[in-house]
């Protein structure tokens, strides 16, 4: 071995002409014995942010932002757009008589509302009116475009799997040639169709995502009210749904799942952690939730996320409380490196 540097730094400064480095100076930061993110937890508490997401609509239209959003930015990760490793989150404000114009992407979208009523998205054809509570999803590919018909100022999360898209370099997005995209079918269609434990009489098919595209809360609201009566919590979620693709009983998109659950009037929850880094949005109610050594306390519309394996317990506080939330665990699950683990 005639000119390699003999010493491990100069080897090192010499291998890396080639592009090379030695693996046994990380080994240790790549494989690590439980998960390490530079996810923090992290709250954004509604009425703190409020003025700020109505400050944006006095400086620039929707049209001209295409989409009007306050970015959520976990602190850990400044400037990347992300609120955990994975995904992505802001608030979108649309005001009365404003369209975000048509367009599609490979990401995928979750809109959870948050705030108003009135306003629209219209996915591949059909338009849905948007409900607080209600979770609504622009699978990848999908024509979408919003509007606000009613007269009030209308505010929702989104959730999108942009880093991920990112991180495996597969980023398209085409516009529509107008503003809103042609309505083929009436309101309600897709929830007829696919959302009534019902499927059309020929329909065999069992898509990456589901056909159902909005999840009203009036229907979420009524199972866990009904589930609720049953009794039977569970002692680290209280009562927890997942939404799911009527057609396969998979989650309603490839990359992100969403839930929603009750915790009781008194309900005190044992620690749970799971591999999916997870963002809540508190719907009704009030609670508590510790994650790691930090404790939030929440009212409705408020936001929080739990990065992957931190210790998480849910209280609720002077009655029941509803949570929303959504994760990465769609895309874990298939990949079958989802765990969980209960107790601390
Ligand atoms: C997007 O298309 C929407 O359709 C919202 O409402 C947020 C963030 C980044 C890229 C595309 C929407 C987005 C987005």
């Amino acid at each position: 071995m005639t000119g390699i540097p003999n010493s491990r730094e100069a080897f090192y400064a010499d291998i890396k002409t080639r592009n090379l480095a030695p693996l046994w100076e990380s080994l240790h930061s790549l494989i690590t014995p439980t998960p390490k993110s530079r996810c923090e937890p992290a709250f954004w508490r509604y009425d703190d942010i409020r003025d700020d997401v109505l400050k944006s609509g006095e400086l620039i239209t929707a049209k001209e932002a295409e989409r009007r959003v306050l970015i959520m930015e976990n602190p850990g990760m400044p400037g990347e757009a992300r609120i955990t490793t994975s995904l992505y989150a802001g608030l979108q404000l649309i005001l009365p008589g404003e369209v975000a114009p048509a367009h599609r992407h490979t990401q995928s979208a979750l809109r959870f509302v948050v705030e108003g009523q009135g306003a629209y998205t219209a996915v591949n054809g059909e338009r849905t009116t948007m409900h607080e509570g209600d979770f609504i999803i622009t699978p990848s590919w999908t024509w979408h475009d919003h509007g606000n018909d009613g007269d009030a100022p209308m505010v929702w999360l989104d959730g999108l799997d942009i880093p991920v898209l990112q991180f495996l370099d597969a980023s398209f997005v085409e516009q529509w040639p107008d503003d809103s995209q042609p309505v083929t079918r009436p309101e309600g269609d897709s929830l007829a169709r696919y959302g009534q434990g019902l499927l059309p009489v020929d329909h065999d098919q069992r898509g990456h995502t589901s056909p159902v595209f909005n999840y009203p809360f009036a229907r979420t609201r009524e199972a866990l009210a009904t589930l609720g009566r049953i009794q039977d919590w569970d002692a680290c979620h209280g009562a927890k749904l997942r939404y799911v693709n009527p057609e396969t009983g998979d989650h309603a998109m490839n990359t992100i799942a969403a839930f929603m659950q009750l915790l009781p009037k008194g309900f005190s929850g044992e620690t749970y952690r799971a591999t999916d880094a997870t963002v809540f949005c508190a719907v009704e109610g009030a609670g508590e939730t510790k994650i790691g050594d930090q404790t939030f306390k929440w009212g409705p519309r408020d936001t929080f996320v739990a990065p992957s394996w931190a210790p998480i317990s849910h209280k609720s506080l002077d009655g029941e409380a509803v949570l929303f939330s959504f994760s990465d665990r769609s895309m874990q699950q298939k990949l079958g490196l989802w765990r969980e683990k209960r107790g601390s």
